[in-house]
């Protein structure tokens, strides 16, 4: 296929099946697999090759599967979220959607059997999950106010569908991308916010102008992973609305056919660019677009503090507003995801919005229609105005599904902070992010405060533990954060950051705050 995958001298164990069997090919199979139950299946396709059509095997759950949608910029229709949640409600307390980090549906409990069916009815409605796990392009990420902020420079929804389209073949599965060196993800920012987290991005488009038109600066080769992570690093190119989709071919072609793939911890995009340096990259880049690009904009347009989107907003378009509730840790059940599409059918125009901080937003409610929104018993659950404390809690899945994980963080993290809650009190929110392991999919390195599971050991004893990251910044002149202090074990956790709060955050101790009069 290409130079650096034919030369590889041996492949690892990752190259070596997608060399024997493209990923793709087991959607011809699904039916026999469905006959023949998850016990009977080839384990290569089961463990590995689902995963290009978004099907997870879960070791902690075996043979109840996990699904990833891919939902471009966030956007799910009601009609689209009942599907979601009659599929889930099917497996009862076992069934669940979690909203991800990357501004997405996971499904939970999902059986084998059941995949046939499920895949037919995500064609009827327009729904996808193909090509959304393994060494694939991730959920395009955008704006989550796009076309409804009033101070957006460029609504991002149609350009993240048509990447999506470019890359998924109009989510019928491309060839053309299945078989990247690892895993890749791509945002694009209209707003003046950085609400995607553009620096942690292998391509990211953030808004900018050159000589009074619009466009984007490219950053590329952002990433997370447990060996290295790394901000994205400017491009020196700035592209116009329309050449985003061709860029985003262009790299990924690069990409595929120069990636380096001998070792999976050195095969991010990032490190072919370390081999290369910018200017290689961009050179190649150019020659497979045919033309020379144009250099970055001298600045862009990231202004702002980033927002959580979570509250009661005006919208650009006169009398509609947006309505942004909190979701613990992201976690939804199968009635949730019926009363949210209640929600927004009712109040709004029928769609729903999700964000990277795992939380949704209903668009296009009428001045009129807000107060009995905010009425409903589902706000009570899903807050407009939730503690500061909770209100910017980002969680990975940890160890109730990912065998990857070295503790458990949803239930953990909402545990303690309500127990922290209980204590003190926050004039602003903290953004406390979780990750089960150093694979960072819960971003500890974007947050105020991140949490990153370990083991440790303490009188003799091997426990779930964590280490602290601090120092996070998002939106404007966004750095990562970096850990200031390893193997805190969790059973000690809460006093420590009770401290951090209070000394750093400007918390107050409930105790110790004026009684009112
Ligand atoms: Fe992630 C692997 C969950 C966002 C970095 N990630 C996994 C797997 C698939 C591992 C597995 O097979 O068990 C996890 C599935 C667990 C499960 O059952 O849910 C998993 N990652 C998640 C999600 C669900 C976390 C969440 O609770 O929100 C996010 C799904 C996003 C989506 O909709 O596609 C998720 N993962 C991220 C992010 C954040 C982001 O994209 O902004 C990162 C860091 C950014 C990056 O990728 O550069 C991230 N995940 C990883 C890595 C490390 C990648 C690397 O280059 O080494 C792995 C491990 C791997 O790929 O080998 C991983
Ligand atoms: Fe699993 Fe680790 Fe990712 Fe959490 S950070 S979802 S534990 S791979």
């Amino acid at each position: 296929m290409t130079d650096t995958l034919s030369s590889a001298v041996t492949l690892n164990k990752f190259e070596k099946l997608k060399a024997e069997k493209d990923g793709l090919a087991v959607k011809a199979e699904l039916d026999h697999f469905a006959q023949i139950g998850w016990e009977a299946m080839d384990e290569t396709d089961r463990d590995h090759r689902l995963k290009w059509l978004g099907v997870f095997f879960r070791p902690v759950t075996p043979g109840r599967f996990m699904l990833r949608m891919r939902l471009p910029n966030g956007i799910i229709t009601s009609a689209q979220t009942r599907i979601l949640a009659e599929i889930v409600q099917r497996y009862g307390e076992e069934g669940y959607a979690d909203i991800t980090t990357r501004q997405n549906f996971q499904l939970r409990g999902i059986r084998i059997e059941d995949v046939p069916d499920i895949f037919n009815r995500f064609e009827n409605a327009g729904l996808t999950s193909v090509q959304s796990g393994m060494d694939n392009v991730r959920n395009i990420t955008g704006s989550p106010v796009a076309g409804i902020d009033g101070d957006e420079l460029f609504d991002t929804r149609e350009l993240a569908i048509q990447v999506q389209d470019m890359i998924t073949n109009h989510g019928q599965g491309n060839p053309e991308f299945t078989n990247l060196p690892r895993k890749f993800n791509i945002a694009i920012a209209g707003c003046r916010d950085n609400s995607v987290h553009a620096e942690i991005n292998d391509i990211a488009f953030v808004p900018a102008y050159q000589n009074s038109v619009f466009g984007f600066n490219v950053l590329v080769g952002g990433f997370f992973s447990a060996k290295r992570c790394e901000a994205a690093v400017p491009m020196d190119v700035w592209v116009t609305p329309d050449d985003v989709v061709g860029m985003c071919e262009s790299i990924l072609t690069v990409y595929r056919n120069h990636g380096l793939r001998a070792n999976r911890q050195k095969s991010r995009l990032m490190w072919l660019i370390d081999e290369w340096g910018i200017e290689k990259f961009r050179s190649e880049v150019e020659q497979h677009i045919g033309h020379s690009l144009q250099r970055a904009a001298l600045k862009d347009e990231i202004l702002w503090d980033k927002r959580d989107h979570i509250g009661v907003y005006a919208q650009k378009q006169p009398g509609l507003n947006y309505v942004g509730l909190h979701v613990p840790v992201g976690r939804l059940f199968a009635q949730d995801l019926f009363d949210l599409a209640r929600l927004a059918e009712v109040y709004g125009s029928g769609e729903i919005r999700l964000t990277v901080e795992q939380n949704f937003i209903v668009p296009n409610v009428p001045d009129s229609r807000l107060s009995a929104l905010l009425d409903e018993a589902i706000v009570e659950r899903f807050s407009h105005q939730p503690n500061n404390l909770s209100r910017a809690l980002v969680s990975c899945t940890g160890s109730q599904f990912c065998n990857f994980a070295l503790i458990e963080t949803k239930n953990r993290a909402v545990a303690l902070i309500k127990e922290l809650e209980a204590e003190l009190s926050c004039d602003r929110p903290v953004r406390i992010h979780w990750t089960g392991c150093p694979n960072s999919c819960g971003q500890p390195q974007v947050a105020d405060i991140g949490l990153m599971g370990t083991k440790v050991r303490k009188d003799g004893r091997t426990l779930e533990g964590v280490d602290l990251y601090m120092g996070g910044t998002v939106g404007k002149d966004a750095h990562l954060g970096t850990c200031v202090r390893k193997g805190i074990p969790c059973e000690d956790l809460k006093p420590i950051l009770r401290d951090i709060l209070v000394e750093q955050f400007g918390a107050h101790l409930k105790a110790e705050m004026p009684i009112a009069q």
